[in-house]
């Protein structure tokens, strides 16, 4: 192995509309802890990892709907600092993990849907990407308790920083002195290939991805009204495979995508599928349980190589010129009838 680098998901298991803060930060500490045992050197957490998916409730009330928020101003400093979570940070640093980690960002100004790359040597923050493509509505679908909403519209704002890659020199050393080029998506911006492509023409090598998909949402996804749970289930796991392998294998990086699983409230069920997928579209590690598990595999950054090199070396085959739609259009503006 020419830059070898052992790499987890941390997955998460169910978290209710009820737990406690305090419950859930246990977890994720002894998801570290065991991460570190395995000598795991960057894990990554899911989207809005501290809470629950608190976007699928229509929350009128202005304290519960703060409270699933991190506050991060000039006078908090990074989220790594802030009171709630900070523990976190302070056990991976510790350990030397790496660690890329979903939230809801405050910033007094604007409420975004935000992950951190945090650098498991100094505790800095690498790198913070604010999600782009926030699916659903500002509306939810009704009020019945049993509804999936999707409200990111209405809680969040669109990220700003659009996709942006830096070194994780924290890892320098163990990936054979050259730095990983790695890159952040969140949840919904994995099905858009747009964002995968700003990743790879910056070289990413690794694609992080935290997600909170749901297993059963006929008013979000449209289409049969009366799919069958199991059926609904299936189709979202298939498509979460399908965009992960594809767009990983296009752009020649690997990708750590990590799902905040299982059913919260025992009414709103969440699909795994925390994997490690190659640059060849492979999955090498995935998911046992729909429970807060560690998906660990040793990767081998040089594997990527062969794809940027060749089949998809971008600036040998890639044709600007002939994509100016994709930059100047939004929708669809299908050609005139005849
Ligand atoms: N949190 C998400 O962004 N979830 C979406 C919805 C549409 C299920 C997803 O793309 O997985």
């Amino acid at each position: 192995m020419g830059r070898p680098l052992k790499v987890a998901a941390a997955q998460v298991g169910a978290v209710h509309r009820t737990t406690s803060r305090a419950e859930v930060l246990e977890r994720l500490v002894k998801l570290l802890q065991d991460a570190s045992t395995q000598d795991v050197k960057l894990l990554v957490f899911p989207e809005t990892t501290f809470t629950t998916f608190f976007p699928r409730y229509y929350i009128t009330d202005d304290e519960e709907l703060a409270s699933y928020y991190e506050y991060e101003t000039a006078e908090t400093g990074p989220v790594t600092q802030t009171k709630n979570v900070k523990a976190f940070f302070q056990r991976a640093k510790e350990l030397g993990i790496d660690v890329q980690i979903g939230y809801g960002e405050d910033t007094g100004n604007g409420r975004y849907n935000t992950a951190v790359y945090v650098s498991g040597k100094t505790g800095d923050v690498l790198n913070k990407y604010r999600k782009v493509h926030l699916p659903g509505s500002t509306e939810p679908f009704d009020l019945n308790p049993n509804t999936t909403n999707q409200l990111e519209k209405k809680y969040f704002l669109p990220g700003n920083y659009g996709f942006q890659a830096f070194r994780a020199s924290s890892l320098k050393e163990t990936c054979g002195g050259s730095s990983p080029i790695v890159g952040q998506l969140i949840c919904n911006d994995r099905r858009w290939a747009e964002g995968w492509r700003c990743y790879g023409l910056q070289g990413v090598e690794i694609l992080c991805c935290g997600y909170n998909t749901t297993a059963y949402a006929p008013q979000l996804w449209g289409g049969d009204q009366n799919i069958s749970r199991e059926k609904a289930y299936e189709e979202a796991m298939f498509h979460h495979k399908l965009v992960v392998q594809a767009h990983a294998y296009t752009n020649s990086m690997f990708c750590i995508t990590a799902a905040r699983a299982g059913n919260d409230d025992d009414r709103h069920p969440l699909i795994p599928g925390s994997m490690i997928v190659d640059p060849e579209g492979h999955i090498v590690a995935e998911n046992k349980t729909e429970e807060d598990e560690l998906v660990i595999a040793t990767i081998d950054l040089d594997d990527c190589k062969q794809g940027k090199e060749r089949t998809f070396n971008l600036g040998k085959h890639r044709r600007p010129e002939m994509y100016g739609r994709l930059a100047e259009e939004g929708g669809v503006k299908p050609p005139p009838e005849v």
